[in-house]
């Protein structure tokens, strides 16, 4: 008794760290109330079918069954022109209702709003990088929005195909090399959301993850208005120059440092909730074990380790790299979707 209670306080310790919840039922935006609105009638429709077939074959056993003292075959019967015509009409009527629900929520879920916040989604392998072009910044593997405000989402690929889904928000959507695909939803509930990549694309497509970072709108507006004035901070000189040396010919940090489509942008690396495409939270730790032997936590990824390092450049451009931010502002306290 004791054990089966220890086990269930455990279980019950499980799912409370179960921080965030996959599934495609919370409807925190128009785009996913759309969604469950469809998924709800197919499911309907689906139990109906299977209630009818099961039910009308277990009937028909027992109606038809063997009887004591029967012989040879029963009467055989071919054709119900009635049955027939009722059993091919009410599926056909149930394939065009579905029809008409899902191209009703098809249009409702890929309407454009005018004036929404243009935002350049691109996979690579195993990352996403998330660009505002008319804010002017950057920033990769969380994507920070506004929560009231529609948004429009240009999604590409640098390499293979990925798919970009928020299931608590909207998608999915495929992100397919030298081709734009948009998509476009309405966040409604401040909050850090779990994002993924839902198409095969590599070693480590399962830890291809990011986050949606659901700000209210004028928590937002006063991000936008930092990074515009955002100097990069030099935390530790030494630190900075082993990035220079080290990590600048494929990590920019807010267009302060060419080049930039190599590896993920790092200007607000200080403000992150997650380390490495969501697959850790961000912590000093994370971040040195991952300098030292990406690998190790991404198999196949594409950044090399540095363990020649010494311990005293490490912690420098840990120093350096945590003092990466934007003052003021702490996502960490969101709640978790
Ligand atoms: C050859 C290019 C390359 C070099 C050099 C490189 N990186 Fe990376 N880095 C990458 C790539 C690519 C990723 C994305 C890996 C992934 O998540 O799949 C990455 C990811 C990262 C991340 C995680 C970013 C995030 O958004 O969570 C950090 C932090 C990082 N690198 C720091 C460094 C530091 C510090 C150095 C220098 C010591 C360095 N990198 C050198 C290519 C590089
Ligand atoms: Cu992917």
């Amino acid at each position: 008794m004791k054990r089966v209670a220890v086990a269930f306080s455990l279980l019950g310790l499980a799912l409370a760290q179960e921080a965030h919840r996959v599934g495609i039922t919370h409807p925190f935006s128009p785009f996913n109330r759309e969604t469950n609105f469809l998924l709800v009638w197919v499911l309907i429709f689906a139990i109906l079918v299977f209630g009818v077939v099961a039910g009308a074959l277990a009937y028909v056993t027992w109606r038809f069954r063997a009887r004591p003292g029967q012989q040879g075959e029963p009467p055989q019967v071919h054709g119900n022109d009635r049955l027939e015509v009722i059993w091919t009409v009410i599926p056909v009527l149930i394939v065009f209702v579905l029809f008409g629900l899902t191209a009703r929520s098809l249009i409702q879920v890929n309407q454009l709003p005018p004036g929404g916040l243009k935002v350049e989604v691109t996979g690579h392998q195993f990352w996403w990088d998330f660009n505002y072009p008319e804010l002017g910044f950057r920033n990769s593997n969380e994507l920070i929005l506004p929560a009231g405000v529609p948004v429009v989402l240009e999604i590409t690929s640098k390499d293979v195909i990925h798919s970009f889904w928020v299931p608590g928000l909207a998608g999915k959507r495929d992100a397919i090399p030298g081709q734009k695909t948009l998509l476009s939803f309405t966040p409604e509930k401040p909050g850090n959301y779990y994002g993924f990549c839902a198409e095969l694309c590599g070693p480590s497509h399962s830890r291809m993850l990011f986050r949606a970072i659901v700000l209210p709108k004028e928590e937002f507006d006063r991000l936008v208005e930092a990074a515009k004035n955002y100097a990069p901070p030099v935390a530790d000189a030494r630190g900075q120059a082993v990035f220079q040396q080290n990590c600048m010919a494929c990590h920019d940090v807010q267009g302060k440092m060419p080049p930039a489509v190599i590896g993920p942008e790092l200007g607000f690396l200080g403000n992150r909730v997650s380390l490495a495409a969501g697959i850790v939270d961000y912590t000093p730790d994370h971040l040195k074990a991952w300098i030292k032997d990406p690998a190790s936590m991404k198999p196949g990824v594409k950044m090399p380790g540095f363990p020649q390092l010494s311990e005293e450049d490490l912690n420098a451009l840990v120093r350096y790299l945590n003092g990466l931010k934007v003052e003021g502002f702490d996502f960490k306290g969101l709640p978790k979707f």
